[in-house]
């Protein structure tokens, strides 16, 4: 993943010295005819060609003001800026070999516990997350240094049951180069317990709490910067089902929409650091259902399933609107508010940062859905999954009438 880092490299050098070396050549022999004599302004020439070739090839699209803002401020609480410090960038490349490459960090959308966590002996619900920084792609040869909780973005759907307490153990793996904790906006009590199990690395914490309310709610990092650890993709989803329950239905998926900001182009190849000015910005150069974009499809169902899906944004700056393009939504709990009043019939639900909403409906006709944010530019940066459905044609719903040919 370093490769075009080294090409990019190797070609700067390379250019600077060729063109060091002509300057000084024409400084030293005033006179052209002499000048383009020189068999070394010859190699320079060449050099310089080979150095520009290799930048072009090695993909360079870095920002003109270097993307990596080591001196940006914050007005945040605490004022630590998002850019990451320039010791953190050291460390970082010195300490690259110790972070897990993970070969799919994309959280399974089918991984939906299909009930409530059940509590132990003592009537305690036991969770534990690892928060872990790892190397992962984007897309193929696009690589990024995830934060995350076990290792995959969103971190796991966690589900408990109105009135359960939970007992939340966070451990920050040995191998970070940050602190972390976890907010979790299913919980009643002052920061969501990111003050409570704010870890070092090799540290865990735990806290526990109640869950009062039932809902589809956020988790995520909130250590300062918070908009630096959620956008490196520290959120996930965990659902307080109600005690009646949620009805039944054929398939559950998990979707959470997230942001990356990352230096240069989007479609740059390597491993790309982290652009501090593009989050302060609002411009991620992906947006991503599940972390990254997807490489082949994961959700399946079949003709006449009921399906429900759980969908989150773990933000950090824009509103999805989410909608599943040829389906209508026969429900959508707005805001993943469980207990308030239902939509019928809606073709897009709103997803607000840090927010959630849970959307159901039958599938009557098979073939590829898109879900997609209907913010649509924003599918080119990765913000569309696919759903297969598999069945019988349903000719009485959908079908073809005619297809004329001009002549
Ligand atoms: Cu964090």
């Amino acid at each position: 993943m370093f490769k075009y880092l080294i090409f990019e490299s190797i070609s700067i050098i390379v250019g600077i010295v060729a063109i060091a070396t002509i300057l000084i050549r024409f400084y030293k022999y005033r006179n052209l005819a002499d000048f383009f004599k020189l068999k070394t302004i010859l190699i320079s020439t060449i050099l310089l060609i080979v150095a520009i070739f290799t930048w072009t090839l090695s993909n360079k699209t870095y920002a003109p003001d270097f993307a990596m803002p080591t001196f940006n401020r914050s007005h945040a609480p605490g004022g630590l800026p998002p850019s990451i410090p320039f010791t953190g960038m050291l460390d970082f490349f010195t300490n690259k070999n110790r972070f897990e490459k993970v070969k799919d960090i994309g959280a399974d959308p089918n991984d939906v516990p299909t009930e409530s966590q059940k509590p132990d002996a003592d009537g305690i619900v036991r969770i534990s997350l690892r928060a872990q920084e790892v190397i992962s792609e984007i897309a193929p040869e696009i690589y990024f240094n995830y934060w995350t909780y076990n290792g995959q973005t969103p971190g796991p759907m966690l589900r408990v049951k109105e009135g359960d307490t939970v007992e939340v153990a966070l451990t920050n793996d040995p191998t970070s180069l940050h602190d972390h904790n976890i907010d979790l906006h299913a919980v009643t009590g002052p920061g969501g317990g990111a003050k409570l199990t704010h870890v070092a690395p090799g540290e865990t914490k735990i806290f526990k709490f109640k869950a009062l309310n039932p809902g589809l709610y956020v988790y995520h990092c909130a250590t300062p910067n918070v908009s630096t650890h959620n956008s490196h993709g520290q959120y996930g989803l965990i659902l307080v089902e109600p005690k009646e329950k949620l009805e039944q239905v054929d398939k559950e998926f998990y979707i959470v929409q997230g942001e990356l900001y990352t230096m240069g182009q989007i479609g740059k190849k390597g491993l790309i650091p982290f652009d501090a000015a593009a989050l302060i910005d609002g411009k991620p150069n992906y947006v991503t259902f599940n972390g990254k974009i997807q490489s082949a499809p994961r959700m399946y169902a079949n003709v006449g399933d009921k399906i429900r899906i759980y969908v989150g944004n773990g933000g950090v700056n824009l509103i999805s609107s989410f909608h599943v393009i040829g389906e209508i939504f026969d429900t959508v709990y707005p805001n993943a508010s469980i207990g308030g009043s239902l939509e019928h019939n809606t073709q897009t639900a709103l997803v607000l940062p840090g927010g959630s909403t849970i959307v159901e409906f039958t599938v009557d006709v098979p073939g590829t859905y898109l879900l997609v944010d209907h913010a649509l530019a924003r599918m080119n940066k990765g913000a569309w999954a696919e759903l297969v459905v598999r069945g019988n044609e349903n000719h009485d719903i959908f079908s073809p009438i005619r297809n004329d040919h001009m002549e």
